[in-house]
């Protein structure tokens, strides 16, 4: 049984939970407070010491960072065709991963942090900030769209849970990108159960 430490409105969460879903592994949630400070405690951060959730615990095995740990859950349990061996198309899930991590995740937290989660304290310059770089991103992330009904190719792989994590996050903030082949392509990630299940009650 996994253990993995949560909270309902994080994009990062998000795509694990897709996933242990989607492929029907048990885990058990540790829900953390995030707005009232839970993930700042000792005991926390002696579990993940940048205080973040996801955390997934595997027996003695600890991980943080979410992309690291759908990629142990695809290697432990052979999970093929959400992380194909193929090289080709495993170049394509590790650009998709890492791009989402170092290109669109901070976007994501700029606006939607400040514009939906902060209230009256939200950073107007980070929301700004975000919105123009957004504009730049989508074009990319159309552009790997092109041609093809998921990032890496005719099948969803992690790749997929992890950017739609984000662009869900974005929805709630009025920003998910509305070019056809983006809104096309997360129509059909929307249809994922797992996805599905992963998703807030909004
Ligand atoms: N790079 C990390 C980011 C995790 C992250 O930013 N988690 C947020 C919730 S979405 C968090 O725990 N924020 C609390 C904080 O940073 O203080 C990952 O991919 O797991």
């Amino acid at each position: 049984m996994y253990i993995l430490y949560y909270h309902p409105y994080s994009q990062h969460v998000r795509r694990v939970v897709a996933l242990l879903e989607e492929v029907k592994l048990p885990y058990e949630t540790r829900s953390l407070a995030l707005e009232a400070g839970e993930h700042l405690t000792p005991e926390y951060r002696a579990i993940n010491p940048n205080c973040q959730v996801p955390t997934l615990l595997d027996g003695d095995v600890k991980i943080y960072e979410s992309n690291a740990i759908l990629r142990y859950l695809c290697l432990k349990h052979e999970l093929e065709s959400w992380f194909p061996s193929q090289l080709n198309i495993r170049a394509l899930v590790e650009q998709w991963l890492d791009w989402n991590q170092c290109r669109l995740a901070q976007v994501v937290v700029d606006i939607v942090l400040n514009k939906v989660f902060m209230g009256d304290k939200g950073d107007q310059a980070a929301i700004a900030r975000g919105l123009e770089k957004l504009t730049t991103l989508t074009e990319v992330l159309s552009d790997g769209l092109k041609n093809r009904q998921f990032l890496a190719g005719d099948t969803p792989t992690i790749a997929d849970l992890s950017v739609a994590s984000n662009i869900f996050q974005l929805s709630l903030a009025q920003a998910a990108p509305q070019q056809p082949n983006i809104t096309a392509w997360f129509d059909r990630v929307g249809k994922i159960e797992g996805f599905q299940k992963a998703l807030p009650k909004v």
